[in-house]
């Protein structure tokens, strides 16, 4: 039998099976999942697996392997030694929810997730959400223009007056999206604003800091009407990209990609203070944004720095 992943950790797993409108509770078969190994979590949201009955409760099943990914969303886990850490898998659209002021806009942050979702090869877009309070200051002002600039759809949502939440909706009609951004910033609210019955949970800011409060705590896949599906993840504190070389981390900024292999020092170019750097020259020229750039850099210096996530082969 064959099964959607909808949430679950360690060995335990809620599965909707095809054919079937209601979850169960499934649990691995072996210790090492086979079609997982290598994996920091053996099994994520959007995974297909195949399934068989538990003979000791009839209710329940036991996962016997897990089908090829299409795709996965994955963040570098420093606690699993580089192990990928999937978000979900198999996703046509990451949904990067930003605010402009509540929680405050971090725009190096997004440029970390714009740029995973390039490398995994998923298109991506921002939400702008809470525009019924929020209104970008000057800097933010500048980055969301400059998102525009470089391609990426800005969606202006709030989920307090629902305006954009139509467009929005069309937007995802029959896609199976991520959605990924800080904690507080209404991806849950999000969720239970377009799939009925959703009951996610949903927590206030904390006064103070105008911060998130981790409310979610897990991520979990919720099927909407009319084949779209939503997964909601817990409020992320940083990012660090997954599985890139830096070369891959030049190409996944669309604003660079074109530059590639352009440097006079080549491969060995660390785009700072090198003569020929065709990055600097872009810079200068206006053609990437300083913000931009100095992610892009510190990205690059993050990589370097950290010892090389390692992938099963299986992985796209
Ligand atoms: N004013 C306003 N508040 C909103 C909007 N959307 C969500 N909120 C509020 O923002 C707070 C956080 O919402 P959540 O949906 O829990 O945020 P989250 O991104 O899921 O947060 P974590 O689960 O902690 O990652 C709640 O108090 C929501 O009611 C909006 O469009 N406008
Ligand atoms: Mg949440
Ligand atoms: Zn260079």
């Amino acid at each position: 039998m064959r099964g959607l992943v909808l949430r679950g950790a360690w060995n335990t797993f809620a599965i909707r099976l095809e054919g079937e409108d209601r979850e169960r509770d499934c649990v691995l078969k072996g210790k090492v999942l086979k079609g997982a190994e290598g994996r920091y979590n053996a099994l994520a949201p959007g995974d297909w697996v195949d399934c068989e009955p538990d003979p000791l409760r009839p209710d329940r099943g036991l996962i016997v392997s897990v089908e090829a990914r299409a795709n996965a969303f994955c963040r570098y886990n420093q606690k699993g030694a580089g192990a990928p850490q999937a978000l979900a898998a198999n996703i046509g659209l990451v949904l990067c929810m930003t605010t402009a002021a509540s929680p405050p806009f971090r725009p190096r942050f997004l440029d970390r997730l714009l740029m995973q979702a390039a490398f995994e090869g998923v298109p991506a877009v921002i939400i702008l959400n809470k525009i019924d309070g929020d209104s970008p200051d000057a800097e933010a002002a500048s980055r969301l223009a400059d998102y525009r600039r470089i391609g990426y759809e800005v969606l202006p949502l709030s989920l307090k007056t629902g305006a954009g939440l139509e467009a929005l909706r069309q937007r995802l009609a029959g896609l199976s999206a991520l959605l990924v951004g800080q904690s507080g910033v209404g991806k849950s609210t999000l969720i239970n604003a377009l799939v009925p019955g959703a009951a996610a949970a949903v927590g206030a800011l904390n006064r103070k800091w105008d911060r998130g409060t981790h409310t979610t705590t897990q991520g979990a896949l919720f099927e909407a009407p009319g084949g779209t599906r939503l997964i909601d993840t817990p409020g992320l504190r940083r990012f660090a990209p997954c599985g890139m070389t830096a070369a891959d981390a030049l190409l996944a900024m669309p604003e660079l990609a074109p530059l590639a292999g352009r440097c006079a020092f080549g491969l060995s170019c660390a785009h700072e203070t090198e003569p020929g750097c065709a990055v600097q020259a872009a810079l200068a020229r206006g053609d990437i944004h300083p913000g931009r750039c100095e992610s892009f850099l510190r990205i690059l210096k993050e990589l370097q720095a950290l010892p090389p996530c390692h992938f099963t082969a299986d992985r796209v």
